[in-house]
């Protein structure tokens, strides 16, 4: 595929996308929205970032921030939306009018804003600093490594007490506050967290990943090699990948004792 350089579309609407945990946020809920209502349809690119074409200008034209994912709606004056949290407001003010993935009053509606806000003000960027220390950095720093894994666990004790009695995260409905969720829980494994150490957080990744409309939206850009599914089978397959998990596995291990980390959540 050639290098994207520009937008394909000139009605409707456009996601520039990668398949990252914020990524699958946005297209996941495009095709809740389309699988609920029969529309809209949408196109999508896939914007490599590790080439950075998210940092040229005609993406930051429309996503300033120079990150994925943006939506544009070209009926929409061609606006574009940067923010994964703000992409799925979007979608709900102007494609859910059943209010079949978001509330219309409160209580709900300010908790459904609460557990998104917690999303991408906590769990998101402390998974992200977990994969980064934990996986991706060049080389593997202690400190941070179990500074950011254990905030992760923390946070996701905060999700698994919160579904012990509840289904999902607000009002017993499936909602954007889920979904902005499960794109981060469903990468734990990448980031070094055992997700079957948290019973009801397992449970609800396991009911939301049966969804159709979840299954296609994870596949947007394109089927992810990240996410815990494909992880776990390489664990189990994969000789090298295996041995590559443990020793990460030990480092981490290590690094909790050095600081005298003790898991406590909530
Ligand atoms: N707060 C943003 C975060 C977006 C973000 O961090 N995107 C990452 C991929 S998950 C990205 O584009 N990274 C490339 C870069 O930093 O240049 C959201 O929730 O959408």
């Amino acid at each position: 595929m050639s290098r994207p350089n520009g937008t394909i579309a000139s009605s409707g609407l456009e996601l520039l996308t990668f398949g990252t945990p914020n990524g699958h946020k946005a297209s996941i809920m495009l095709e809740e929205i389309k699988a609920a209502y029969g529309k809209p349809d949408y196109v999508f690119q896939s914007i490599n970032i590790g080439e950075n074409i998210q940092k040229e200008p005609w993406f930051t034209q429309y996503g300033p921030n120079g990150r994925i994912p943006v939506l544009i709606d070209h009926d929409n004056g061609d606006l574009g939306i940067m923010e994964g949290a703000a992409i799925l407001a979007y979608m709900t003010r102007h494609f859910d009018p059943d209010n079949k993935f978001s509330f219309a009053k409160d209580p709900e509606l300010s908790l459904c804003e609460q557990w998104v806000a917690w999303q991408t003000g906590g769990l998101g960027p402390m998974q992200g600093q977990a994969n980064h220390f934990y996986r991706l950095a060049k080389e593997r720093i202690p400190y941070p490594t179990q500074r950011y894994v254990g905030e992760t666990e923390r946070l996701y004790g905060i999700l698994d007490a919160r579904l012990k009695d509840n289904e999902y995260l607000v009002g017993n409905k499936y909602s954007i506050a889920d979904i902005a969720n499960y794109s981060w829980v469903n990468v734990s494994f990448f980031a070094g967290v055992d997700l079957e150490q948290f019973p009801n957080l397992h449970k609800w990744w396991q009911r939301i990943s049966e969804r159709p409309a979840v299954k296609k939206g994870v596949a947007v850009p394109s089927e992810p090699g990240i996410t815990n599914g494909p992880f776990k089978e390489k664990l189990k397959n994969d000789q090298e990948f295996r041995q590559k998990h443990e020793e990460l596995q030990e480092i981490l291990k290590k690094a909790k004792e050095q600081y005298g980390y003790k898991y406590a959540s909530p």
